[in-house]
């Protein structure tokens, strides 16, 4: 297949081109590095010391024979140059990884709420706009979020995207129906997935665009079988407050001796995928697309749910962390159960990389040799949900009561808007 990765320079990204590529598939990465600027803006680089991106690509073709070629085009921004893109280039399928990803970068200030919504709820819009002006049968692929469906307990195993419901009909047979599963999300980057999932539907009911949503996990682990091959090809480890996420950010701590950093009670349960699952998942939805004309194919991309507090505790166990509870900067219940459906995967023959003991020291073994680059005053997550004091909003939620909290500024981005 001829394959486009919008944000194939990321930590998801990046991993899933050179499987695919090693597939033997076509691979062209279509990034504008604004996640490296990123980087630059908040002054806290990848643990793991990531190359530029023409070094990472010399190395795969020098070592695998395969050649990935770079668009440096922003898919927000640029209409014309995508549309452009997907005319001369004729992709069978774009893999869409190009947003904003971190849900405390999202909560920072104005600027980056704006930049978040702007970037993320363009480049999808544009993407599906390009596509249809384009007239090209493309399968979207795009990596979606679990946190769509909300972190209260559902009190259900939450479906694959769509909840069947019955709706009472005065005098007549009750209606069952299916909808898309109420979304209830937690950040301004998780309610731009939200967004994503309605121009989703209008454009897979209106224009038969083939689209699968994975509303994906937390991702967790470094390296994949590809990453490994070379220094030069290696995975992206964010650690800092902003971008890090939770277990990698445990294992990371663990290994700079730093206490690990539990918020509020730690009673947040999450869905987690191993990151060599994820390559091996958008794999498996590139090979099974939905027909024209059917709905958005969604497929919850996870393996497991943990809770944080137990996570911690097995960090802690296995290396030895201690672990320190600190005021949770984020507004989410202090407790959440959470049980998911993934059985399309498992269908399709996914066979999990659960959390174990070896894996987790292997993390922990990458942190450790680059433990040198850590930046220990980049750790602390300041990204404060709410400080509106005045809104009869507890102290406990606006952060007000929260040691080390950033004061919202409002100075320009490195992303480029
Ligand atoms: P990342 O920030 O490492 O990578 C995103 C890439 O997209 C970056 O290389 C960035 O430069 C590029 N990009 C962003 N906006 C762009 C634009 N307008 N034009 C061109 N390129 C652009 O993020 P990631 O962790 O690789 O996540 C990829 C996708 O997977 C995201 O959409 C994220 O929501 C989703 N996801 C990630 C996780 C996780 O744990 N990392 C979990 C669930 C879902
Ligand atoms: N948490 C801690 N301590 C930390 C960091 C986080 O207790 O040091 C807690 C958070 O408060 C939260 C949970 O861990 O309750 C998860 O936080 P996270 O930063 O690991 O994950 P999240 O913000 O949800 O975002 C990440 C990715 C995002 C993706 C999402 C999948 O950054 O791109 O969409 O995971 S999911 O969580 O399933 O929605």
């Amino acid at each position: 297949m001829k394959i486009a990765i919008l944000g194939g320079d990321g930590f998801c990204g990046w991993p899933a081109a050179l499987h695919l590529s090693n597939q033997g598939h076509e691979i062209t990465i279509v990034d504008n590095l604004s996640r490296r600027r990123i980087d630059d803006e908040l002054g806290a680089q990848s643990l793991t010391p990531i190359r530029p991106l023409d070094e990472r690509l010399n190395a795969w073709q020098e070592l695998s024979g395969r050649t990935i070629t770079h668009v440096d085009l922003d898919v927000a921004q640029d209409y014309d140059g995508l549309l452009a893109f997907l005319q001369d280039q004729g992709p069978d399928a774009v893999v869409h990884f190009a947003e904003q990803r971190a849900a405390p970068y999202s909560m920072k200030n104005a600027r980056t709420k704006r930049y978040t919504v702007d970037n993320n709820v363009n480049a999808t819009h544009n993407l599906l706009a390009a596509i249809v002006e384009a007239d090209r049968d493309v399968h979207v692929v795009h990596l979606g979020t679990m946190g769509v469906y909300g972190y209260g307990t559902a009190g259900m195993k939450i479906p694959e995207g769509y909840l069947d419901v019955e709706i009472p009909h005065e005098g007549q047979q009750n209606i069952e129906t299916q909808i898309l599963y109420p979304t209830n999300p937690g950040s301004i980057y998780h309610m731009t997935k939200s967004l994503d999932q309605l121009l989703f539907a209008f454009y897979a009911k209106n224009d038969r665009v083939r689209i699968t949503d994975l509303h994906q996990g937390i991702i967790w682990g470094t390296n994949t079988a590809e990453t490994l091959k070379d220094e030069r090809l290696i995975n992206r480890f964010d650690y800092d407050g902003d971008y890090g996420t939770v277990l990698n950010r445990f294992l990371m701590q663990a290994a700079v001796g730093y206490p690990l950093t539990v918020h509020g009670t730690g009673g947040q349960t999450r869905a987690f995928i191993h990151v060599q699952d994820m390559v091996r998942c958008v794999e498996i939805a590139l090979n099974n697309p939905p027909a024209v004309g059917d709905r958005v194919m969604i497929l919850n991309q996870m393996t497991e749910t943990h809770r944080v507090r137990d996570l911690a505790e097995l960090v802690g166990r296995i290396s030895g962390a201690t672990v320190e509870m600190v005021p949770n900067p984020r507004q989410e219940s202090a407790e959440n159960d959470l049980h998911v459906t993934n059985d399309t995967f498992l269908d399709l023959g996914l066979q999990p990389t659960t959390l174990s003991e070896g894996l987790l020291l292997e993390v922990e073994e990458t942190a450790r040799r680059y433990a040198h680059r850590a930046d220990l005053a980049k750790i602390p997550a300041t990204s404060l949900w709410n400080r509106r004091t005045h809104a009869g909003i507890p102290a406990s939620l606006t952060g007000a009561d929260h040691d080390g909290a950033e004061a919202g500024s409002a100075s320009s981005t490195a992303a480029g808007n």
